[in-house]
């Protein structure tokens, strides 16, 4: 059955692929999957058709027969439930795979969201260059925390996983700010990532097209 995805028309980033429908591509390139991409404006991403597929107008969403999923973390664990190669076999290593997806949105994700909602929509704010501090204390808590627990290990839990693959896409969004270049470490866990001939595949794939849109 084909899957078809979904992603910018015009990517606000220029194609840097910092949109989320980068680790949907990355996932589906793991797992040796071909898919379809369906590219979409701002203005049909709030429009009836699109919001029967995706509740809050966004992208990516991922269709494949009878299923229509929303949520990058969902698809990539659909993806990864799927087929073989994003989660661990053991029942206990593959639940610590799971938590490590979490923690990358939930935990690490947050604060990183806040700092480009920050600079896109608060930047003309008198009040933005005092909060800026406090929210990049709250990404460098996490990183040095997430980097305390990586050490030197290539990966967050033995071999890579789609836990990897949502941290390294989490990450990534710092590029640009200096903070993530503090943790050497994460730093090298990012090159990794992006090493991985499926990412190459992955970042190649997505439309390199720019406007000055925020990516949200
Ligand atoms: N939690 C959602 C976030 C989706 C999201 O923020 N998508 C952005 C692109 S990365 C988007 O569609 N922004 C345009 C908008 O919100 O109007 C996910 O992980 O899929």
């Amino acid at each position: 059955m084909t899957i078809t995805i979904t992603a910018f028309e015009r990517s606000p980033d220029g194609g840097q692929g910092m949109a989320r429908d980068m680790r949907v591509r990355w996932a589906l390139e793991e797992v040796g999957q071909p898919y379809d991409v369906r590219l979409l404006s701002f203005k049909a991403m709030k429009e009836p058709a699109h919001l029967a597929l995706h509740p809050f107008g966004q992208i990516p969403t991922y269709e494949e027969g009878d299923l229509a999923l929303f949520e990058s973390g969902a698809i990539v664990f659909h993806i990864a439930e799927r087929h073989a190669g994003l989660l661990p076999d053991d029942p206990n290593a593959r639940a610590r795979a799971i938590t490590w997806m979490f923690a990358a949105l939930n935990t690490v994700e947050s604060p990183i969201v806040d700092r480009e909602v920050a600079e896109y929509l608060e930047g003309d704010e008198t009040w933005y260059e005092q909060r800026l501090p406090f929210i990049d204390g709250r990404i460098r808590k996490r990183l040095g925390e997430l980097s305390g627990r990586l050490g030197n290990a290539d990966w967050l839990d033995g071999a890579f996983s789609a836990a990897d693959l949502l941290m390294v896409t989490v990450l990534r969004r710092l590029e640009g700010s200096a903070i993530l270049e503090e943790y050497p470490n994460l730093s090298g866990y990012v090159a990794r990532g992006k090493a991985r001939p499926a990412y190459r595949r992955a970042f190649d794939a997505q439309p390199a097209v720019f406007t000055a849109a925020p990516t949200g």
